[in-house]
C-alpha cells in the first residue's frame, strides 16, 4: 500500500457475516438530480460499496417501490425528528427499509455520503440509522504556501500539487482525489498559494490555471481562494502607489475581482498577509489593517466571497514582546472591519509552537469575525520524520476558555472554539483555516501518520466536539487496520505522541530554539537580524533561571488575557507546568509541584521524551502484523529517524541550559554521551553551515 487512497481505502469487509449485512441495506443507488454533486456523491458510494462489499450496486434515477438501498435525497423538509440547521448539514435514517441521505443541498448530500461510507469503513451498524449532522464552522479551509515555482513553503511532502505549468490544459487525476479526500472531511476551501503571494496569481494567465482547478473542485462543494500581494496594482497594475484609500487603487481592486467571478462564478475570496513579516500593506501608505481589508471588501461586495485577513503581525522592536503584537495592532480595529472581512488568527501568540497558549485575540474582539489558523504542516513539529498526531494541539485551544464572557464556575463556556464558531458573539460568518501538510509525495504527507493530521483537521472543522481519541480510533480503522487491539494500541502511541514531542523539543513552555530552518535544536542561537528571531529571546536562559516574564514585572503580556484567565497563569506557584517558562522567569533551583526543582524537572522531561520515542518504537513494532507492510516499514524507519533525532535535541538543550544552571544531570539520567561542541558540529552539519 503506497498511501495514496489515504483513509478513502474501500478495502473489502474480511468479516463475511458483516458484508452480506452490509450488502443487504446497500442494493442500490437511488438519486434523483444529476448534479456533478449529486454524480459525485452517487459514484463515490458505488465505487466504495464495490470495494468494501466486494459487489457492483447500481446506480438508479428512482428507487419506485424498491427497497434494501440507499436514497439520496434533496430538499427542504425534514425527514429525521431534528431539523437541519445549514445548507450543508445532512441527516442519514433508515426508513421504510431504506437509507435515506438527505440535505438541503448537493453538497449536503455528498456529505452526508461520505459519512455514510465511513460508517461501514468502521464497521459500525447501519439499520437503524437516525443521524443529524451540520457543520459547526461555515468556512472549513486548506491554505496551501505553495509558490508558482513549485516549491511549498515549510513543506515536507514533495513539490505542490498543482502543476502550474501544465494548467490549464492538463489537469492531473490527483486535483479530484485530492477534493474527495477534503470533501469526505467537510472541508469547502482552499487557498491555492502562499500567503507570501506572487502577484503573478492575479494576471489572466495565472487566473485560468486556478480556474480550472475551480472546476474540478466545485463538483466536491470546494471554492478556490487567492492569496494576494497586496501592492499588485503597482506590480502588476501599472499603477503608482497600492495605497487603500486611492480611488484608482479600490477601482483596480474592483476590475481584478470582476475579471475573477467572470473566470470563477463561485470565487471564494482573498486570503492576505500584510505589513508582515517584510510583506507589503496599507501601514505603507499610513493607512490601518481595516483600510486594507475593507477595500477588497468593497469589491467583493456584488459577490458572494469574503476577505481572510491574517493577525500574524510583529514589528521588528528589540524592546517589544512579540507575544503582545497581534493584538496591539488589531484590538483597537475591533469593529471597524466591513461584514464581508475575516480576521484570521492563529492559533498561538507566537507561531505554531508545539504548545501555546491561545492566542488572546480570542475572547477580545467581540465585534470581528475571527477565523482560527492551525498548521498542518509540521514546521515546528519535526518535519516529516517526526510522529505527532496534532489534533491533542487542535482541542487544547479549542476547548480554552477565554472567559469573554466573565467568570462562570467552573468555567465561562466561552471556549476559542464557540468564540470560533460564532456561537459567544454571534458573528455571522465563521473559519477554519489549516496550513496543508500535503505535498506531490505519493502518499501526500510524507510521514505515512500525518495524513491523520490533515484528517483530523477536517473533521474538527465541521465538529470541533469531537475527541482527539475518537477521531484517531476512527482514522486508524479507515487507514491502517481493524484490529481491536492494534487501533487501542496505534491509538494510543499517537494520543501521546504530541507530549512526547514537546519534552524532548520544548518542555513547560519553552519555545522557539532555532533559526529560519526551524529543525536542529539551536538554543545558543543568538544571533539574526532581528533579535525575535534569535533563540535566546524566547527562553531567556541566565545564571538565575530560565524562562520569559510575561507577568507585570516583565512585559505584561498576561494583561492581554482576561482576569480570569490571568488568575491561572499569573501565579508561578499555580501556573500550569506546561505553561510556566511562558510566563514566568523561574530560577534553576525553584521546587516545582512535582517535588523537583525546575533544573531537575527539565532533565526529567528531556530524558523521558526522548525514551518515549522509543517506547513509540515497540508500541508500533506490536503492531507489524496488524498493518500493511509498505507502511509499517516507512513508519518504523521514521521512528527510528526520530529516536534518535530526539536524543540529539535532549542533549543539545541539556548539555546547553547546564552551562547557565550549572547543576549536574540529575540520577537515574546518563550524562550525554557528547560535548556542547560536537551538538553544535552536527547542527552545522544539517544545516549545510
Ligand atoms: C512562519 C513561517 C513562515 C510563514 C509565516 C506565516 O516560518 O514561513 O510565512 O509563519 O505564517 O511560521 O506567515
Amino acid at each position: 500500500d503506497d498511501g495514496y487512497r489515504l483513509w478513502l481505502k474501500y478495502d473489502l469487509i474480511k468479516d463475511a457475516a458483516k458484508r452480506d449485512a452490509y450488502a443487504r441495506s446497500a442494493q442500490f443507488i437511488a438519486v434523483t438530480g444529476n448534479s456533478p454533486t449529486l454524480k459525485a456523491a452517487a459514484d463515490e458510494l458505488q465505487v466504495g460499496l464495490q470495494g468494501l462489499l466486494g459487489k457492483a450496486v447500481p446506480v438508479l434515477t428512482n428507487a419506485g417501490n424498491r427497497t434494501g438501498g440507499i436514497i439520496l435525497s434533496v430538499g427542504n423538509g425534514p425527514v429525521a425528528g431534528a431539523q437541519l440547521r445549514t445548507q450543508e448539514g445532512y441527516q442519514i435514517t433508515s426508513r421504510s427499509n431504506n437509507i435515506v441521505v438527505s440535505s438541503k443541498s448537493d453538497a449536503g448530500v455528498l456529505y452526508g455520503a461520505f459519512a455514510l461510507l465511513r460508517q461501514l469503513q468502521t464497521l459500525q451498524p447501519i439499520n437503524a440509522l437516525s443521524l443529524t449532522s451540520d457543520p459547526k464552522v461555515r468556512y472549513r479551509m486548506l491554505n496551501h504556501w505553495d509558490n508558482p515555482n513549485g516549491t511549498i513553503e515549510r513543506g515536507y511532502a514533495g513539490e505542490t500539487l498543482w502543476k502550474w505549468y501544465e494548467l490549464p490544459e492538463r489537469i492531473s487525476p490527483r486535483y479530484r482525489d485530492y477534493a474527495r479526500a477534503n470533501a469526505s472531511l467537510g472541508i469547502n476551501g482552499t487557498v491555492v498559494n502562499n500567503v507570501n503571494a506572487s502577484a503573478r496569481f492575479l494576471t489572466a494567465e495565472y487566473l485560468g490555471k486556478v480556474a480550472a482547478l475551480a472546476n474540478v473542485f466545485r463538483p466536491y462543494g470546494i471554492r478556490v481562494y487567492v492569496s494576494i500581494y497586496f501592492p499588485a496594482p503597482k506590480v502588476i497594475g501599472g499603477l503608482k502607489t497600492a495605497d487603500p484609500l486611492d480611488p484608482e487603487v479600490r477601482k483596480w481592486w474592483a476590475d481584478k475581482t470582476k475579471e475573477i467571478y467572470k473566470l470563477i462564478p463561485d470565487f471564494g475570496g482573498f486570503l492576505v498577509k500584510a505589513n508582515s513579516e517584510g510583506e507589503p500593506g496599507p501601514q505603507d501608505y499610513n493607512r490601518t489593517h481595516a483600510d486594507g481589508a475593507n477595500m477588497l471588501a468593497e469589491a467583493l461586495k456584488p459577490y458572494d466571497g469574503i476577505v481572510l485577513w491574517r493577525s500574524f503581525v510583529y514589528k521588528a522592536d528589540p524592546k517589544a514582546d512579540r507575544f503582545k503584537a497581534a493584538l496591539e495592532e488589531f484590538g483597537h480595529l475591533d469593529g471597524t472591519f466591513d461584514k464581508k472581512v475575516i480576521v484570521q488568527v492563529k492559533n498561538g501568540p507566537i507561531d505554531f509552537q508545539p504548545r501555546e497558549p491561545f492566542s488572546p485575540l480570542f475572547g477580545k474582539m467581540p465585534k470581528t469575525p475571527l477565523a482560527i489558523e492551525f498548521q498542518l504542516t509540521q514546521e515546528y513539529l519535526g518535519f516529516a520524520t517526526h510522529l505527532v498526531y496534532e489534533a491533542p494541539i487542535f482541542k487544547e485551544c479549542l476547548d480554552s476558555d477565554t472567559y469573554a464572557k466573565g467568570q462562570g464556575a467552573p468555567s465561562s463556556g466561552a471556549t476559542v472554539a464557540k468564540v470560533v464558531d460564532g456561537s459567544v458573539d454571534g458573528y455571522p460568518i465563521t473559519a477554519m483555516a489549516g496550513v496543508a501538510n500535503t505535498g506531490s509525495d505519493r502518499n501526500w504527507t510524507g510521514h505515512p501518520m500525518a495524513q491523520a493530521n490533515w484528517y483530523a483537521f477536517g473533521r474538527l472543522t465541521w465538529d470541533h466536539t469531537l475527541s482527539s481519541e475518537a477521531i484517531a480510533r476512527e482514522w486508524i480503522a479507515m487507514t491502517l487496520t481493524k484490529e481491536p487491539q492494534a487501533i487501542t494500541r496505534i491509538a494510543d502511541m499517537m494520543l501521546k505522541s504530541r507530549e512526547i514531542y514537546v519534552n524532548y523539543n520544548t518542555p513547560m513552555g519553552l519555545s522557539r530554539p532555532w533559526t529560519g530552518v526551524h529543525f536542529a535544536p539551536e538554543p545558543w542561537q543568538n544571533k539574526s537580524p532581528r533579535p525575535d528571531w534569535t533563540a535566546v529571546y524566547y527562553h531567556r536562559a541566565d545564571s538565575v533561571g530560565l524562562g520569559f516574564d510575561r507577568t507585570e514585572k516583565g512585559s505584561n503580556a498576561l494583561a492581554q488575557y482576561n482576569p480570569e484567565v490571568q488568575k491561572q497563569w499569573n501565579n508561578p506557584e499555580t501556573c500550569p507546568l506546561p505553561y510556566l517558562l511562558w510566563f514566568h522567569h523561574v530560577p534553576w533551583t525553584k521546587k516545582l509541584s512535582t517535588g523537583r526543582t525546575l533544573w531537575d524537572e527539565l532533565c526529567t522531561r528531556f530524558y523521558t521524551g526522548a525514551d518515549s520515542v522509543g517506547w513509540m518504537q515497540q508500541q508500533w513494532a506490536q503492531v507489524k502484523g496488524s498493518v500493511d507492510p509498505e507502511t509499517y516499514a516507512e513508519v518504523a524507519g521514521r521512528l527510528e529517524t526520530q529516536h534518535k533525532e530526539a536524543i540529539w535535541w535532549r542533549d543539545a538543550w541539556v548539555l546547553y541550559l547546564q552551562e547557565y544552571a550549572r547543576k549536574p544531570i540529575p540520577a537515574p539520567f546518563k550524562k550525554p554521551e557528547r560535548t556542547l561542541d560536537e551538538v553544535k558540529q552536527l547542527v552545522d552539519v544539517y544545516l549545510l553551515r
